[in-house]
């Protein structure tokens, strides 16, 4: 019996984080997300669009993802039948871009998919071997190096096993080398959200010193033979970020020697089917992957943990404890982090936890019906 959905709910959402997150491109200190609900025969699948306020990151952004899900994503999934939750994608791929908000409702139905069937979400995708997934943390530009400094020996003091510090122009080899300095020995990396520009590779070469883990996506967002001639001269790994939007550029960029390491976003690719995919490619090729974060509230945040359950993410990822983001999740027990650096995998059918709903009343702006 296929899956046939009667009802999506979207949902915009308004959470202040608990500290504003600053990259190259710009500072957060609000999220606003769409959530989106899918209904079929009583049972609710739930996902969440990872797109920033602004368009950024990529292209998207809150308000974009609400009319692309109301408008073109939804009513290609409403009351179709679907024999998997693995052939929800196909179903929008002829929507240009935009993963991140067909990504959001592409995920809804894993998740529904899961309860039906009444298994943890890890083992819909095909994951779930581990029972914890390891953890790093995503640290933001600072206002100084000892406030850095100072914030990275909390995480490191919380257990968490690797720490990414963003790095632009003017916060970048200076700060690091303090932070070396300060931390000779952990496992650290830097993420640029292309603030770079292969001239500047010189400048980029002179972290070749500090033994990071990598560099994250040094060079503009949509250059993949840039990286390339950058991979050339760095002995320090390159990790692409925004550049991989599907398995065929995953497939591109290892060709190309233009990475070693692929950071993996649910919304970037539009999705499970995409995610895996990429991460299947990586695999194959022997190119490590981890799981990388948007801010995500709490559901974002579950579904992270289910696809860091794949065998080929074998590093720490951007996923850590909802109290880093927020005074309150909408999930109930929130995220939690072991003394370890580790997150257990939920075991209850689909995302597993609990959705607060009077909290999530509470924060959401507004909301639509779409059937
Ligand atoms: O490049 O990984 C990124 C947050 C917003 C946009 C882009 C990025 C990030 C992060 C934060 O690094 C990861 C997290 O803690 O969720
Ligand atoms: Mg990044």
């Amino acid at each position: 019996m296929g899956i046939q959905v009667e009802r999506v709910v979207l949902r915009q959402i308004r959470m202040p984080l608990v500290h504003f997150f600053e990259t190259s491109f710009g500072r957060t200190e609000e999220r606003h997300m769409v959530l989106v609900e899918v209904i079929s025969d009583g049972l609710s699948g739930w996902g969440e669009v990872t797109a920033g306020e602004n368009p950024f990151y990529n292209e998207e952004w809150t308000g974009s993802a609400w009319l692309i899900v109301r408008d073109y994503a939804a009513p290609r999934v409403l009351k179709h039948n679907f024999e998997s939750a693995a052939q929800v994608a196909g179903r929008t791929s002829h929507i240009r871009g935009h993963r991140m908000a067909c990504g959001g409702l592409e995920v809804a139905m894993w998740d529904l998919e899961a309860r039906r069937n009444n298994v943890p979400l890890a083992r819909q995708i095909g994951g779930g071997e581990r029972a914890e997934i390891a953890c790093g943390v995503s640290i933001g530009i600072q206002e100084s190096v000892p406030q850095l400094i100072k914030k990275i020996e909390t995480e490191l003091n919380a257990g968490y096993q690797r720490i990414k510090m963003k790095i632009k122009p003017g916060w970048d080899v200076d700060v690091i080398r303090e932070v070396r300095r300060a931390f000779p020995k952990i496992r650290l990396m830097a993420d640029a959200n292309s603030a770079y520009r292969l001239a500047d590779a010189d400048r980029l070469k002179c972290l070749d010193e500090f033994n990071l883990m990598m560099i994250e996506q040094p060079l503009a967002h949509d250059e993949i033979i840039d990286h390339a001639q950058l991979q050339a001269r760095l002995q320090t790994p390159i990790c692409l970020d925004e550049c991989i939007r599907s398995a065929h550029h995953a497939e591109q960029a290892i060709r190309m020697k233009a990475c070693g390491i692929i950071n993996i976003k649910l919304g970037r690719v539009g999705g499970f089917s995409e995610a895996k995919r990429v991460h299947d490619v990586a695999q194959a090729q022997g190119v490590p992957v981890w799981c990388g974060g948007m801010l995500e509230s709490g559901i974002g945040r579950a579904h992270n943990i289910a696809l860091s359950t794949l065998p080929n993410f074998v590093l720490p990822g951007d996923v850590s404890a909802s109290k880093r983001y927020w005074t309150r999740d909408i999930i109930s027990p929130p995220v939690e982090v072991s003394p370890r650096g580790t997150i257990m995998v939920p075991t209850a059918p689909g995302f597993g936890f609990e959705l607060d709903h009077d909290f999530l009343k509470h924060v959401t702006v507004r909301e639509e019906i779409v059937s």
